[in-house]
């Protein structure tokens, strides 16, 4: 844990630096997947599941009856849980649905965009210590909702061979139409190129380590697309002198326990609620099973001691952090001045588990500074949306001569008789 009181503004650039990933290495490595998987296709996620996941499975794809047995396998509690999440999931991406409107730019020239959905999208769950069946949730709804035809999941076997049953059957409850047990790069290779079993897709989802990363990176060569580019999960807490520390602590800790490169920053504007924060972490982490990621990544971690909530947010909107808790009384006044955030959370009872979970919002969020150029996953990020006109006769009388001056100042003689030639024309056929 490292402690600043009142840093210089000069330094500030030092304290918003994430860790960095050396990337060159891994493109080779990533290039050898790709190529292994496009040669033996399923054969070769056969041969990675033993080699990375220690993992014997015959069949690639997971069958009926195993997605069968989830409904037994699942805790009555759990599938209440998953069904109330799924419910405020869904109101608020089926909110994000836009009407389409026809406007009338000049008269007679009528433009309007149509969402189309991308017709095959791949969600990447990564395996490991943590089952992340929310973050299903998450990327299934939007995609079910924007009307994806085909929504494939890939996610890592156990040593058994077998997938969390939690993530199998949130992945029926939200439409996921196929699932196959492969993991890491070779998965993201499978989705792209396609194998015996796996269809290829246009775009895909979801987090992964330092090796999916790279996989999706260098999907794009392919022309696919991705959700947004990823580093460590993250959490910014401002907290004013009315911040509680014993929920500051616990905000800061559940981000830090998702892995021990988490990024944790907590920033006050009173020296005893950072003081207060600080004990508080510490008696916390003692009782929490994964203190071990937890204590390496708070090993990395910032607390900030400034002079104002101006300097606080002006802070913040440099590192621009994936997600920003407003421990403060006041937040109304401060809203409109966050300008780079991925998503953000109100008050002492909003903390981060809500939209992690189930509050509504979507949890794919911009990480790695990313939040100053990209938006965290919607149901936008499912659909493409494709502009259409229409110009009647009168339409392009009256933005004819525009669009003909425009062609002959930049030399373009054939855009210019386009317009020419109908405004000219002489046998009426239309
Ligand atoms: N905080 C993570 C999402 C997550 N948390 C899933 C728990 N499960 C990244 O936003
Ligand atoms: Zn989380």
């Amino acid at each position: 844990m490292k402690i600043y009181k009142y840093p210089d503004k000069n330094n500030w650039s030092e304290l918003i630096k994430r860790p960095v990933f050396k990337r060159e290495k891994l493109t080779e490595i990533i290039a050898d997947i790709f190529n292994q998987v496009k040669e033996n296709g399923d054969q070769a996620l056969i041969d990675f599941n033993k080699k990375f996941d220690n993992a014997e499975v015959k069949n690639i794809k997971v069958s009926e009856e195993e997605i069968e047995n989830t409904e037994e396998l699942t805790s009555e509690e759990l599938k209440h849980a998953i069904q109330q999440a799924k419910e405020n999931i869904t109101k608020f991406h089926a909110s994000q649905i836009v009407e389409i409107e026809k406007i009338e730019t000049t008269k007679g020239v009528v433009c309007w965009r149509e969402n189309r959905a991308i017709e095959k999208v791949g969600i990447y769950i990564p395996g490991g210590t943590a089952p992340l069946f929310s973050t299903v949730l998450m990327l299934a709804i939007p995609a079910q909702l924007a009307g994806c035809k085909e929504i494939i999941l890939c996610t890592p076997p156990d040593k058994n061979g077998n997938i969390n049953p939690a993530i199998l059957y949130t992945a029926k409850l939200c439409g996921v139409s196929q699932i196959f047990k492969t993991g890491g790069a070779q998965a993201i290779a499978a989705m792209t190129l396609g194998t015996e079993s796996i269809p290829n897709v246009y775009k895909i989802f979801g987090p992964g380590n330092q090796f999916v990363v790279a996989a999706k990176d260098f999907t794009q060569n392919f022309g696919l697309a991705i959700d947004m580019p990823a580093g460590p999960s993250e959490v910014l807490v401002i907290a004013d002198e009315n911040a509680i520390p014993e929920f500051c602590a616990a905000d800061l800790l559940s981000q830090a326990e998702h892995g021990i490169d988490s990024q944790v920053i907590f920033i006050s504007t009173d020296l005893k609620v950072l003081n207060e924060t600080i004990e508080e972490v510490k008696k916390q982490i003692e009782k929490l099973p994964r203190n071990k990621f937890a204590q390496q990544s708070l090993n990395n971690s910032y607390f900030i001691l400034l002079d104002s909530m101006e300097e606080a947010l002006e802070f913040t909107n440099l590192y621009a952090p994936e997600h920003l808790i407003l421990a403060v009384e006041q937040f109304e006044n401060y809203i409109n001045r966050i300008q780079n955030a991925g998503s953000v959370f109100l008050g002492n009872y909003s903390c981060e588990s809500a939209g992690d979970y189930a509050s509504g919002t979507n949890h794919t969020l911009p990480t790695n500074g990313f939040a100053k150029n990209y938006s965290g996953v919607s149901l936008d990020s499912f659909v493409k949306k494709i502009t259409f006109q229409h110009l009647s006769k009168e339409g392009l009388q009256n933005l004819g001569k525009t669009i003909e001056i425009m062609a002959e100042a930049e030399g373009l003689f054939a855009h210019k008789n386009a317009v020419s030639i109908r405004l000219n024309q002489e046998n009426e056929r239309i």
